[in-house]
């Protein structure tokens, strides 16, 4: 059997959790990843596995029963990632509905599967069912998003439209726009149910006084939404307290969309 260490779903993920540290949106144990693996590269690395332990998850997601998927565990920092995959990773495979996890490698320390599973698997749900290529569920705590839901009305069309107003490219990243939830208690099935929901309309979910959650087909189409998102809140935030003199109209915005062959979010551009 190949090494897994060696997988590129494997190195790659070790890749976008350094990466994100070393962006600043992963403080400590800040920010999870969880990547659904096809059975094929399942079976290349990991047949025959034996299952280390099965875990409950609290939770149920019967469209989900079966599939396997390479989950950041909890409490560990994406610092350290890259020093020791096997402890700070871990694969599990979804059964019983969804309500346990066999898991297959890693965790090597005792540990398990970060504090938000829930929100991310029932995000994977959502998404699967608008888009089956999705296959990338991803939080973290940008500073500038952060800063911008203390200041910035938290109405998701008012906020979106401010991040496309922010860098031309915004609207063509993602045209779907940005959802937004209140305030509300991480690592809860509440939060996970919530974050679901917002996940049907749109592939960014701002939690605020929080972070953010991306989803997408792999890991650097799922990265680059944030980034984008994470790059326009900081021109906002660089500019929000001075006279506003000139900005991207929706004239513009419609420009962008013939060219790049998107549409904008119904009802978000005149
Ligand atoms: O895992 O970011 O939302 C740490 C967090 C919780
Ligand atoms: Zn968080």
């Amino acid at each position: 059997m190949k090494d897994i260490l060696t997988a590129p779903f494997l190195t790659e993920m070790v890749r976008t959790a350094s990466n994100m540290y070393a962006h600043g949106w992963d403080e400590r144990n800040g920010g999870n990843i969880s990547l659904m693996l096809e059975d094929a590269e399942v079976e290349e690395y990991l047949a025959d596995a034996p299952v280390l332990r099965t875990l409950p998850t609290g939770f149920s997601a019967p469209e989900l029963s079966g599939k396997t998927f390479l989950v950041t565990g909890t409490g560990k920092y994406f610092k350290n990632v890259e020093h020791d995959p096997a402890a700070n990773l871990g694969i599990v495979r979804l059964k019983d509905g969804g309500q346990s996890a066999e898991l297959l490698w890693g965790y090597t320390d005792g540990g398990q599967f970060t504090s938000e599973f829930s929100a991310h698997m029932m995000s994977h749900v959502a998404r699967l069912k608008v888009d089956p290529m999705n296959r990338v569920v991803m939080h973290c705590h940008p500073g500038n998003l952060l800063a911008m839901t203390y200041v910035h009305d938290l109405d998701e069309k008012a906020f979106t439209r401010t991040l496309w107003q922010m860098c031309t490219e915004c609207i063509v990243v993602f045209p779907d726009g940005v959802n937004v939830l209140p305030w509300m208690l991480c690592g809860t099935n509440e939060i996970g149910e919530a974050t679901a929901e917002k996940m049907r309309t749109a592939r960014l979910v701002v939690w605020s006084q929080h972070g953010i959650y991306g989803a997408g087909k792999d890991l650097d189409e799922t990265f680059g939404l944030i980034e984008t998102a994470e790059k326009a809140a900081e021109i906002y935030m660089k500019i929000a307290h001075l006279p506003l003199k000139n900005t991207i109209t929706d004239a513009q915005m419609h420009l962008l969309e013939g060219r790049f062959g998107v549409k904008a979010r119904e009802g978000y551009l005149d």
